[in-house]
């Protein structure tokens, strides 16, 4: 029967971890100002094609068509809800137009 040495190690019997309640945001606002207007694809094409911003704040949030990748479809997608006057433009998937937390779950990630 193998029989650990607790040698110079530590045991720990017991790790907690508390989870918070998943971070709000509002679908398509890149540039977390809490309002979706043109500066945010801005933000996102700036993000995917200047490095500039080098980090999103929210990949999540720049999911504006929550397809759970941040690439140029989002910022299109954002500019075609903005200006496109059809009634058939699809709408921005929620949290919008309230923040919340992502209802499908993907690898993105939001910082505050
Ligand atoms: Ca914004
Ligand atoms: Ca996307
Ligand atoms: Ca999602």
């Amino acid at each position: 029967m193998f029989k650990p040495s607790l040698g110079n190690w530590i045991v720990v019997e017991k790790i907690e971890v508390s989870v918070g309640p998943p971070l709000a945001f509002l679908r398509g606002d890149s540039n977390r100002d809490n309002v979706l207007n043109i500066s945010d694809p801005i933000n996102t094409l700036g993000f995917l094609f200047q490095g500039n911003p080098a980090v999103l704040k929210c990949q999540d949030a720049a999911d504006a068509n929550d397809d759970g990748k941040v690439d140029f479809s989002d910022a299109l997608f954002t500019l075609t809800y903005l200006f496109n006057t059809n009634p058939a433009t699809p709408a921005i998937p929620p949290p919008f137009p309230a923040a919340g937390a992502d209802p499908t779950p993907d690898s993105l990630g939001c910082n505050l």
